[in-house]
């Protein structure tokens, strides 16, 4: 019998909570909500449950503290950590994350040893690299989320300011999660048209200025945690790329042997996902000034990872 795809939420907090909406409505198969905190998952669940009737959605959603109920998962996406309080950088959240990410991390080894894993905890791509090194799964099984987001975030400042359609709109974000992204302007274009034809050099420095704070432009209104029905909506995207083996060309953080002249490292790149999760990194020509903000990204996420 074909079973169901399942859909384990590793941290059910505010991401979490939105990641099973999402794989409710997206009907990506049945979701289970697992985290530390005592009846909350099961709360959320209970809640979800009740949605599903609503939109005839045939979804079946539960709520855990015990990480064994995983067991069988197509798709972990972790969550579990600390988001960063206003003026905490990413990497404050370091320490603390590291130790959450090292014991979920055994736990997925241990209960979904078959999963695809998606990380979406902070420092992004230190955690995508310590998540992989502890489960000691395949690097093509083992993503970071983080260019979906950067992307849509420019993408949806670009539209605004052109007055276009957002599906108009096609761009590239890659380096680290952090303010050393990278906005690859020479690869940003609406429907192929250059997007320096529409808007001057000037006010694309500051799209992009604003792009790369604009987490931290939400986690100062929020004052109470970041942003969280994007970046669920971004992973979802990754799951779905993933189980349906769409072969989508998307920006995530992915180990690379040598790409870009990188080794041994998570960062951001442009990837072909789809049924074996990273199916090859694609390398693109880049300008003179976009590579040399591309390595100074390198170095800050290489500078954290040494702290671990
Ligand atoms: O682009 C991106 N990658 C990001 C990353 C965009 C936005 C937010 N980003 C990061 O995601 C953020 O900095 C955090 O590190 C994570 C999760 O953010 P979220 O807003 O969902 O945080 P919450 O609401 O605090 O949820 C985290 C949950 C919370 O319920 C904890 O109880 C739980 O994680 N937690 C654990 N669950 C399971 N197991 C363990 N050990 C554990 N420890 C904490």
């Amino acid at each position: 019998m074909k079973k169901r795809n399942k859909i384990a939420m590793i941290g059910s907090g505010q991401i979490g909570g939105i990641l099973a909406l999402l794989t409710g409505i997206r009907k990506l198969g049945d979701a289970v909500l697992f985290d530390v905190v005592e009846d909350m998952p099961q709360g959320k669940a209970l809640d979800l449950s009740h949605l599903a009737p609503v939109f005839d959605l045939d979804f079946r959603v539960s709520g855990t503290n015990n990480i064994a109920d995983i067991a069988g998962a197509d798709v972990c996406i972790v969550t579990s950590g600390v988001p960063r309080k206003p003026g905490m950088s990413r990497d404050d959240l370091i320490k603390i994350n590291a130790d959450i990410i090292r014991s979920v991390g055994e736990g997925i080894k241990e209960h979904a040893p078959d999963s695809l894993v998606i990380v979406i905890t902070n420092p992004l791509d230190v955690m995508a690299y310590l998540m992989q090194k502890v489960t000691g799964f395949d690097h093509r099984k083992v993503l970071g989320m983080a260019g979906v987001l950067d992307t849509a975030r420019y993408r949806s400042f670009l539209a605004e300011e052109m007055n276009v359609s957002i599906s108009s709109i096609s761009a590239f974000v890659l380096g680290g999660h952090g303010d050393t992204m990278v906005p690859v302007r020479s690869y940003t274009t609406c429907n192929g048209v250059p997007v320096e034809k529409f808007i001057s050099a000037e006010r694309l420095d500051a799209i992009e200025k604003r792009v790369r704070g604009a987490g931290g432009e939400i986690v100062n209104l929020l004052k109470t945690g970041s942003a969280f029905c994007s970046p669920a909506a971004s992973a979802i995207l990754m799951a779905e790329c993933y189980l349906q083996n769409k072969r989508k060309l998307l920006p995530a953080s992915a180990y690379c042997q040598g790409e870009y002249g990188v080794d041994g490292l998570y960062i951001g790149v442009p990837i072909i996902m789809g049924g074996n999760g990273l199916e090859e990194i694609v390398e693109i020509e880049l300008s003179d000034n976009e590579k040399q903000q591309l390595n100074k990204s390198v170095e800050a996420v290489r500078s954290v990872v040494s702290e671990l």
